[in-house]
């Protein structure tokens, strides 16, 4: 039986999942990216200076993670001195950044795959946001609508948590969330201006001199987004994990893992990092080599030639190729395929215990959940990853504000070559970001994103070896393939974004 589940709701973006199912097992999964962007055509023949600015548009959901790979690249390519306070304003804007995305996956991407929405119906207390909750899904029920209360209903049939507190209390943080969210965009627009499209960012730091007021409101605007971290998000991904512990095991993808390493902890792009960059195979880690990177085109709509090196890439469609079946280009790591993401975050982290709390709490949460930290590769997985990124950003981004050395500049003054070249790796929330920068005649003579959800949601390589989330939907067990509400968690817990991935 073969069912197509797009277009997938909840991610960002247009995604098909094209399954073939036998005897309820998944034998073969497809991910099929929908659309064709081509913003590294755009870039070309621009003022280098638009690249941070441009590549933001990629997206609304991780726009500042462009903006910051950018300008990495961009430090690269112009050997810039880059000051400690450029460095510590762009960690404080991408640590937001992530405090927020993570909250809006969980609640608004994920929440409502566990939790049971039409316990509202029940609620009997006098909370006026839940009270009005209630009002109106009482008022679209009776409307005769064809989709009445929509994005709550419809759903997809399967077990959803039963306790009733639970699920209600679950409904009142997904309200609040939105609120916490948007405290965490004011947080990074302090420094980088308003959110999605921030246009302070710049390579070498901000275009915002930093004050003391500036940093106070800082802080108390994520004191309060890591209280909720703290008090509701990660007490409620607790309960789901508790009601929902089968999905420890499901969903793993079947590859190695690979992180760039987050938040640089001195000014060069090349410092240390808060959270470590690594290659993992196994139990092994080791450093990232670029240079091992490429990108297949067999089963995606490009003519161009396939297995290109980044600095090297082409993009030339081809929309109606045999062959292809996505615009997700299929990147690979000497020919391997790996998942990227908040477990590969954590993973590759732990494996080198380089940041003691995120061993501590990887060891903690594993001991409640009575798993061991491998089981990080699954559904389950990849929200505990989450939260665990958020606990110690949050901390990390309070503390890095003393760092800061106020009234004094921002930024560093940019002096854009006649040649050069660069690189430059982040982590996305999503995961490994990479952007590759050239110039020539101070101006954009190649620009190359490599994207996370374009590795985890790439179609088959050329050797025909599937992707990171179609491996982990392979061979999983539904209990109605017409609806499979199992491959739906594994997809959101992914959390994709196909804007990103055909860039
Ligand atoms: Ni459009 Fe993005 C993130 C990036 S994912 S959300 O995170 O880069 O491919």
């Amino acid at each position: 039986m073969k069912i197509d589940l797009g277009p997938v709701t909840r991610l960002e973006g247009h995604l098909n999942v094209k399954t073939t199912i036998n005897n309820n097992i998944i034998e073969d999964a497809q991910c099929v990216g929908e659309m064709f962007r081509g913003f590294e055509v755009i870039l070309r023949g621009r003022d280098p200076l638009d690249a941070q600015q441009i590549t933001q548009r990629i997206c609304g959901v991780c726009p500042y993670a462009h903006a910051i790979a950018s300008s990495y690249a961009q430090e690269n390519a112009y050997n810039l001195d880059v000051t400690s306070n450029g460095r510590i304003l762009h960690n404080l804007i991408q640590g937001a950044n992530h405090l927020y995305d993570y909250l809006l996956h969980f609640y608004q991407l994920s929440a409502l795959d566990f939790v049971d929405i039409t316990a509202i119906l029940q609620y009997g207390g006098k909370d006026p946001d839940l009270v009005k909750v209630r009002e109106w899904v009482k008022a679209e029920l009776a409307s005769g609508k064809t989709y009445p209360a929509a994005p709550f209903l419809p759903r997809l049939s399967g077990k959803y948590i039963t306790d009733a507190e639970v699920n209600i209390g679950a409904l009142k943080h997904y309200i609040e969330s939105m609120e916490i969210q948007k405290k965490a965009n004011r947080a990074s627009a302090i420094f980088g201006g308003k959110f999605p499209h921030a246009t302070a960012i710049f390579p070498g730091g901000c275009s915002q001199t930093p004050t003391i007021d500036h940093i106070a409101s800082y802080q108390a605007l994520i004191h309060e987004v890591r209280n909720f971290i703290h008090q509701k998000y990660i007490p409620d991904l607790v309960a789901v994990a508790q009601t929902f512990p089968e999905y420890w095991d499901i969903g793993q993808s079947k590859g190695g893992f690979m992180s760039y390493g987050l938040l640089p902890l001195g000014p060069q792009s090349d410092s240390k990092r808060l959270i470590a960059p690594g290659i993992l195979f196994g139990n092994n880690v080791s450093p990232v080599q670029l240079s091992a990177i490429t990108e297949d085109v067999k089963y995606s709509k490009y003519s161009s030639a396939s297995g290109l090196a980044v600095k090297d890439g082409e993009l030339v469609p081809e929309p109606k190729k045999d062959t292809a079946y996505s615009w997700v280009k299929a990147p690979r790591y000497n020919g391997q395929m790996v998942e990227v993401g908040p477990a590969a975050r954590v993973l590759v982290d732990y494996h080198q215990g380089n940041n003691s709390r995120i061993t501590e709490l990887v060891n903690h949460f594993a001991g409640i959940a009575g798993i061991t930290p491998d089981k990080l590769n699954s559904v389950l997985g990849r929200h505990l990853s989450r939260a665990i990124c958020a606990a110690v950003i949050a901390d990390f981004v309070l503390d890095e504000c003393e760092r800061i050395d106020p009234d004094k500049p921002g930024g560093t003054e940019i002096e854009i070559p006649e040649s050069g070249e660069g690189y430059g790796t982040t982590e996305a929330s999503r995961g490994a970001l990479l952007h590759y920068i050239r110039v020539k005649n101070h101006k954009v003579e190649k620009y190359e994103c490599v994207v996370p959800t374009t590795w985890n949601c790439s179609p088959r390589d050329d050797r025909g070896n599937e992707g990171a989330l179609e491996s982990a939907l392979i061979g999983t067990q539904v209990e109605n393939p017409e609806e499979q509400i199992e491959s739906v968690r594994i997809v959101h817990s992914f959390d994709p974004c196909l804007a990103c991935a055909v860039h």
